[in-house]
């Protein structure tokens, strides 16, 4: 209850913040996209994500706390994009009950205009969960997002219980692989065969993917042998402050 009351004056305040992590094309280093990912200091210490997020949903915070991140992310996304030829891409996590939650699409359609974001600039991470909740609704809302020319990516992808024809049916942009498939390819020749499998599925339904949790070079040598394009992990870059981002992109920070 207390830990509510703090969330809640963080949220008003707007100081809950976002580190964003690097996704790369492996093919050229490039960096083409960032993932926003929450972080609040509360009481000198880092409460983790895993702990805020869960308390912001089960006590009615979330829609404010999303909106308050989502506007953050556009506004960075903006500034970043003003003078950059390039596409990149801002990746915002959506709680399941966002996606389907009353003027979810209408917040997201406001800050598109606001910014004037570029078709792709703002890509948003569901879950299956998010999915599977009410399915109808969400393909409503993913298609009704991807109109406004934001993308949609499902997070966490092989971890959940989806069958791939559901899957199929939402017009999804890209997948990210789960970490959990990459944990153990550069030492266990069963688990290479498994990613490897999971990659050729998302080939087959012509859904481009992101790898996450690379950590090891020789992981990076495995992906870019199955022929995984993008990727992201501690490897590559680990979460940072936005301070640091312009630096990222190789501009003038
Ligand atoms: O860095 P990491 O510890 O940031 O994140 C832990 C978990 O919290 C991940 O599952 C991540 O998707 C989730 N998470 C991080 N930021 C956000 C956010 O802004 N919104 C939601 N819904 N989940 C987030
Ligand atoms: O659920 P989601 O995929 O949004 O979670 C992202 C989480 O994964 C964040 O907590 C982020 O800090 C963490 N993360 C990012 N890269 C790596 C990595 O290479 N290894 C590990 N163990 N965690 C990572
Ligand atoms: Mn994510
Ligand atoms: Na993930």
């Amino acid at each position: 209850e207390e830990l509510r009351a703090a969330l809640r004056a963080a949220i008003d305040d707007r100081r809950v913040r976002l580190a964003y992590q690097p996704i790369v094309e492996l093919d050229t280093g490039r960096v083409i996209g960032l993932e926003a990912l929450a972080r609040w200091r509360h009481e000198g210490r880092d409460v983790p994500p895993d702990v805020f997020i869960p308390l912001a949903e089960r006590t009615g915070l979330m829609t404010a706390l999303t909106a308050d991140l989502l506007e953050t992310a556009c506004g960075r996304l903006s500034a970043w994009t003003m003078r950059r030829a390039e596409p990149l891409a801002v990746h915002v996590n959506v709680a399941p009950s966002q996606l389907v939650a009353p003027g979810f699409v209408g917040t997201v359609a406001a800050l598109v205009a606001r910014y004037r974001l570029r078709p792709g600039g703002l890509v948003l991470e569901i879950t299956e969960s998010g999915i599977f909740a009410d399915l109808d609704a969400a393909r409503r809302t993913v298609t009704e997002l991807r109109q406004l020319g934001v993308g949609v990516s499902l997070d966490d992808f092989g971890v959940g219980y989806s069958s791939l024809a559901q899957l199929n049916s939402m017009p999804l942009d890209s997948v990210k692989i789960d970490r959990s498939f990459l944990a153990g390819i550069d030492t266990d020749p069963r688990q290479a065969t498994f990613l490897h499998a999971v990659l050729r599925l998302a080939e087959e339904i012509d859904l481009p993917v992101v790898a996450e949790g690379v950590e090891r070079p020789a992981q990076l040598t495995l992906l870019r042998a199955l022929g995984c394009r993008h990727a992201q992990g501690y490897l590559l870059g680990r979460p940072v402050d936005p301070s640091l981002v312009p630096g990222l992109l190789g501009g003038v920070p």
